[in-house]
């Protein structure tokens, strides 16, 4: 059977409306995995293609970075891992002559669904200054333009070096490499907008920015919390972990304002019981409202305090600092503030503390539902504390567990992907390849839109990625990146990005990790570190979507020589040719990489040092595990607002829509719906099946509406709303950020729903 056409546009976004469901995954996932895996690839490509997901011979599923076990089983892969590898493996495609069709006006008004259908990428296109078409362009001459841009900047910090996710260790190393050499720190990434919270609290507290546990300690642990995530829909195979952790006793207590059906039970496609009768995972669901976690984390801090022999008086003398200053501003917690902050009942709260009391070995998991409010980095410190005060970091069973988005984004950030390195990095760097590193920090994605708004920077280059759709205020955005004198997008999939271009802009497609990748130096792999810091090797085995696509280590490869010119002594040339020349000095720069090639021969991979995990050694400014004691906030809401977050739909990959439905939630046919509680909805005059303007409140004034939105009456939390990502993103204002990470805080915007006539 071949792959059926795309849908037209406008895609009809009529939403049906049925109760949400209580189970994750079981057979409805399996038959529509299948289903929407055919109609991109067909029979044949599908069986070949979802056979080599996340074997030890086989790709890193470009999904999620949830780690792979040990034990692998037949099919290592979830329905939305395959919905991603559909969308990449895919047989249509996009060539010269549907550019020739489309006008960039055209794609302008199309749907991100509706791009992303039309295929791969198959030739490297240029957008000429005045052209209203996209047009074939040869590798040399697109090359050529970038360094004839690059070459015209006043500074080299005037051009932005974007990454998403996505990108292979090896390709993260060079771009890094690359930007530094032509002289700029300009590194935004995804992370700016994703776990950058998590990065600033943990670097601060436990001295390393990334998790401390494995997916062995998952199946050791006695209690876990999972707070602010959705892992049914965005990480399943960690409900695997969870089932395992459960059948050893170990209890899961979930924070979040919305009931998640994967949380609540799950049939494990992998067993025949569990298909059919599936295990209940959450034993207290805590429904907290948006933002009331610090608060929440804070009083069960004061309460541990306050019962005898709960704290760990050992490892809090030998292993932590600031211990009185943070019990001082705990025991200071107020019972009726945290009431009103979280909105749950005081007995739950109770048979939390009970639970944790109860537990030797606890772990909380987290995701964005944590990352972005403006008091993100003080909830995660919180979180901390919470672990320090009973010995919870750096034994079995126990730790930090921030999981992760893209399936290569805590390796981009290991490879220096960051637009704040470290002294330490930069030295290294200079050691091994013999020139200066610019010293003086880059910009993040918040101020790269600002710097482009301002017409401070000039050249926007995008290795993967939809910046426009995924960056807050998308109307700022927009024109602000319109204004740049060029644009480049290494991709693999049309999106609004290449459709939202400066005065002249490039497309260059790329191969995706399910292809093939051949260079002169023969067959290559690269490499991706997963959300628990292991490491490991990453094959394609499909024939690339087109002969004309380059790898992306192959396009910064040439990018750079292009630009740098002869006086550039790295050696580009062999790096494109064979990859493991790029972790032979990936090896000597990053630390925990000794010896790289050798270990990635290994199956399964390696794991990174962690010295907090491995010695309980705390790398911070004290040399302690940090206590920390911010004042307890969360976010306050005039009368007759509401609280939105904005977030993902099960039918999405972020920008990337795979389809109109959100199965768990009842959703069907339709994204532009806004989840509100019963009792708030009727306060405010909003039937089920109303329709309503969202409009956002911001102390700037500017008034950032998202029309025509179908009321839902949903079991949220009371005063809280949520409506999906990227459609909402034109409601978070550039300047609201979390503090210090400056994450946009996309799950706390103020909005009132203004009553509207219909779709
Ligand atoms: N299929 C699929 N997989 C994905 C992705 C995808 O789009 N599709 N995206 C990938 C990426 S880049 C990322 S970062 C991850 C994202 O993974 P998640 O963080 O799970 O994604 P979101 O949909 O943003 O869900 C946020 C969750 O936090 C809850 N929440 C919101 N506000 C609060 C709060 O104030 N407190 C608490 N306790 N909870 C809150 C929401 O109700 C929701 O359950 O998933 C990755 N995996
Ligand atoms: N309002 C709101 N905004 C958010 C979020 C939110 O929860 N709410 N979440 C934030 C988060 S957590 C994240 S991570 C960001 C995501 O931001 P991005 O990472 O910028 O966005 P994606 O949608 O993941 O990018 C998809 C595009 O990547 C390209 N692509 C896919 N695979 C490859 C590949 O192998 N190579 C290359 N070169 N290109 C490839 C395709 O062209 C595809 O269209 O969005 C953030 N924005
Ligand atoms: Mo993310």
């Amino acid at each position: 059977m071949p792959s059926k056409p795309p849908a037209g546009d406008p895609v009809q976004d009529a939403p049906q409306v049925a109760a949400p469901q209580h189970a994750a995954a079981g057979l409805t996932a399996i038959a529509h995995t299948l289903r929407m895996a055919q109609e991109q690839m067909g029979v044949a490509r599908t069986a070949r293609t979802l056979l080599k997901v996340n074997q030890k011979d086989g790709f890193d599923c470009p999904g999620c970075a949830w780690p792979e076990g040990d034990k692998r089983h037949v099919a290592e892969f979830c329905e939305n891992g395959a919905k991603a590898v559909a969308e990449e493996a895919t047989v249509r495609r996009v060539t010269p002559e549907f550019f020739a069709a489309h006008p960039v006006s055209d794609l302008a008004e199309r749907s991100g669904y509706w791009l992303g259908q039309q295929g791969r990428i198959t030739r490297p296109v240029h957008l000429a200054e005045g052209a209203t078409h996209y047009e074939a362009v040869s590798w040399e001459k697109a090359f050529a333009i970038i360094a004839e841009e690059l070459g015209a900047l006043d500074s080299p910090d005037e051009a932005l070096f974007y990454t998403s996710g996505r990108t292979s260790n090896e390709a993260a190393f060079l771009l890094q490499l690359f930007a530094r050499e032509f002289g700029t720190n300009n590194l935004p990434d995804c992370s700016n907008m994703c776990h950058e919270s998590s990065g600033s609290a943990l670097t601060e507290t436990i001295g390393v920015g990334k998790g401390s546990v494995s997916l062995e300690d998952l199946h050791q642990a006695d209690l876990i919390i999972v707070a602010g995530q959705n892992p049914g829909t965005n990480h399943p195979r960690m409900l695997t972990a969870l089932e395992q952790a459960k059948a050893s006793g170990a209890k899961i207590i979930s924070v979040n304002p919305l009931p998640e059906a994967g949380l609540e039970r799950f049939k494990n496609p992998q067993s025949v019981s569990g298909l059919v009768k599936g295990v209940s995972l959450t034993d207290l669901f805590l429904q907290v409202r948006i933002g009331g976690d610090q608060a929440l984390f804070r009083l069960l801090n004061k309460l541990i305090l306050e019962r005898g022999g709960a704290v760990d008086e050992t490892f809090v003398a030998a292993h932590t600092h600031g211990f009185d200053e943070f019990a001082e501003a705990a025991r200071s917690a107020d019972w009726d503030e945290t009431l009103a902050a979280t909105g749950l009942g005081r007995d739950e709260i109770e048979q939390a503390l009970a639970m944790v009391l109860a537990s030797e070995r606890t772990i909380v998991c987290w995701a964005m539902g944590l990352t972005q409010h403006k008091h993100s980095v003080a909830t995660i410190r919180e979180v901390v504390n919470f672990l320090l005060l009973r010995g919870n970091i750096g034994r079995p069973g126990a730790g930090v567990c921030p999981v992760r988005g893209h399936s290569n984004v805590q390796g981009d950030r290991t490879m220096g992907i960051f637009e704040r390195p470290s002294a330490a990095f930069l030295d290294a760097l200079e050691a091994e390849f013999g020139f200066a590193p610019p010293r003086h920090h880059g910009l993040d994605v918040v101020r790269s839109i600002e710097a482009l708004r301002d017409g401070r920077a000039k050249v926007f280059f995008a290795m993967g990625g939809n910046f426009v759709a995924a960056t807050p205020d998308t109307d700022v955005t927009e024109a602000a990146v319109r204004r740049a004198r060029l644009t480049v997008h290494v991709s693999t999939k049309l999106n609004r990005s290449h459709a939202v271009t400066g005065r002249r802009a490039l497309i260059l497609p790329t191969l995706g990790r399910t292809d093939k990748d051949v260079q002169a130096g023969g067959r290559q792999v690269v490499t991706v570190e997963d959300s628990m810091g292991m490491v490991h090797a990453s094959r394609g085995n499909l024939a690339p979507a087109s002969p004309h696509l380059l790898s992306e280590p192959a396009i910064v490869a040439r990018m750079a020589r292009a630009v740098l010119g002869p006086a550039s002594r790295t050696p580009w040339e062999e790096f494109e040719k064979d990859y493991g020349t790029i972790r032979d000095r990936i090896a000597r720069v990053v630390p925990g990489f000794v010896d790289f090639n050798a270990k990635i021969a290994r199956p399964g991979g390696f794991a990174l040092p962690h010295a907090p995990r491995d010695e309980r050694r705390f790398p911070t400014a004290t040399g302690k595990a940090n206590f920390t004691a911010a004042p307890v906030e969360y976010p306050k809401l005039p009368a007759g607002r509401l609280l939105l977050q904005t977030l993902r739909s099960h039918d999405q990959y972020n920008t990337t829509i795979y389809g109109l439905d959100d199965r768990y939630r009842g959703i069907r046919g339709g994204r532009r719906v806004v989840l509100v509680h019963p009792d708030d909805a009727r306060e405010l005059g909003l039937a089920d099946g109303a329709y309503a303007d969202l409009v956002g409140e911001w102390k700037d004034g500017v008034e950032r509406r998202a029309p025509g939105f179908r009321v839902v009456h949903y079991p949220t939390a009371r005063g809280c709303a949520a409506a999906y990502y990227p459609e909402t993103n034109v409601l978070v204002p550039l300047d609201s950020t979390a503090d210090t990470s400056n994450t946009p805080a996309s799950k706390s915007v103020i909005v009132r729903l203004e009553q509207s006539p219909s779709a």
